[in-house]
């Protein structure tokens, strides 16, 4: 089962998408051109990442119903499954697009953020609305009559407050133009994480795959929980920690968090272990747009071994992770397996 084979498969899936989403507006009765706004706001902010998350509840599936390749799947099985990995992409459009309006930021996935290509500006927040009403257009049409529907639709709908919790509590906790470490703690650190990426990301693509397959049982649910979002935090760790510790080559962009004044895993480990003086550097250099006080904080961080203890935190999280997993119970369908695919792919990356 070829990673790439998986993926070029899934992308196939998107035009028809866009071709049903446009064919709803024409039903509206729009006029052309905002079908046309809204087929290039699709395309512009839905396909171009890595795609890890819609990718993930096909393979989910294929695991948890014992398949060796998505090829062993009935078709139209397949593209039920890959439409729900595609409504997790259209989840994801939705907050990058807000996201980046919220943060102000330049770019994303190599090329301008939405609002800032011409002529869109504040319709952007009306694209992102958009985008997120997608998913629950595409739901109605291919899962009304399903069993799992209504598990789906408030799945989509918990999972997004969430990540909404998050993002408020991201936002208030770091503002762009005003540097306060007291309002940083490991423990805000810990829910910001969980909240605004861990559910969206690692335990929305696994319990949508285990509702199709029918496994719903709470404590399946909890099972799926219970390892997803500490590993999803995890990975968030390891993005904080790339920022700061990573090769530029290898994670394909040069860290920013420390100018950004992002409450960051790094920056929270160095203020729980700081003494008074190593406090003082922080407040006077973190945050600041200036190379001169970036490095000072990085070379604070690695007097005070920073790296060290990732390394740490990192075997300590995967072990218990791993012990998690060789004890999931398997007698009501869920399998391990899911589990341990996601952690292989999270565990020691390097980008
Ligand atoms: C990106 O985080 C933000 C989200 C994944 C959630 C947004 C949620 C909304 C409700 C809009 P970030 O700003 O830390 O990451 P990036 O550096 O990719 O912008
Ligand atoms: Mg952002
Ligand atoms: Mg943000
Ligand atoms: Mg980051």
């Amino acid at each position: 089962m070829s990673k790439e084979y998986n993926r070029s498969r899934f992308l196939e899936e998107f035009p028809s998408l866009v071709e049903e989403l446009k064919e709803m507006l024409v039903n509206y009765g729009l006029p052309e051109d905002a079908i046309n706004w809204y087929e290039k706001s699709l395309n512009y902010n839905t396909p171009g990442g890595k795609l890890n998350r819609g990718l993930s509840v096909v393979d989910t599936y294929v695991i948890l119903k014992g398949y060796k390749s998505i090829d062993d799947l009935p078709a139209e099985t397949y593209k039920k499954v890959a439409l729900l990995g595609w409504c997790i992409e259209l989840l994801q459009a939705y907050f990058l697009v807000a996201d980046d309006m919220m943060d102000k930021s330049i770019t994303r996935r190599g090329q301008p953020c939405w609002y800032k290509v011409e002529n869109v500006n504040e319709i952007a927040i009306n694209d992102a609305f958009m985008l997120e009403g997608a998913i629950y257009m595409l739901l109605k049409k291919h899962f009304k009559g399903d069993e799992c529907y209504v598990d789906l639709l408030e799945l989509f709908h918990e999972v997004t407050f969430q990540t909404e919790l998050g993002q408020l509590l991201d936002l208030i906790t770091a503002p762009e133009d005003h540097v306060d470490l007291s309002k940083f703690s490991l423990e805000k650190h810990s829910f910001i994480v969980i909240y605004k990426t861990a559910y969206y990301s690692f335990y929305l693509p696994v319990v949508l795959a285990m509702y199709v397959a029918g496994i719903k049982s709470e404590a399946d649910l909890k099972q799926a929980h219970d390892v997803l979002i500490p590993l999803g935090e995890y990975f968030q760790i390891q993005d904080d920690y790339l920022d700061c510790f990573g090769k530029p080559e290898d994670i394909g962009k040069i860290g920013t968090d420390i100018q950004d004044n992002k409450c960051s895993w790094v920056v929270n480990t160095a203020l729980k272990n700081a003494t008074p003086a190593q406090r003082k550097v922080l407040d006077e250099n973190y945050g600041l747009k200036n190379k001169d006080t970036e490095a000072v904080c990085k070379a604070l961080f690695s007097e005070m071994k920073i790296d060290q203890i990732y390394h740490e935190y990192e075997e300590k999280v995967a072990a218990e992770l791993k012990a998690k997993i060789a004890n999931v119970d398997e007698s009501r369908g869920f399998k391990g397996e899911v589990l341990t695919a996601f952690l292989n792919k999270v565990y020691k990356r390097s980008k």
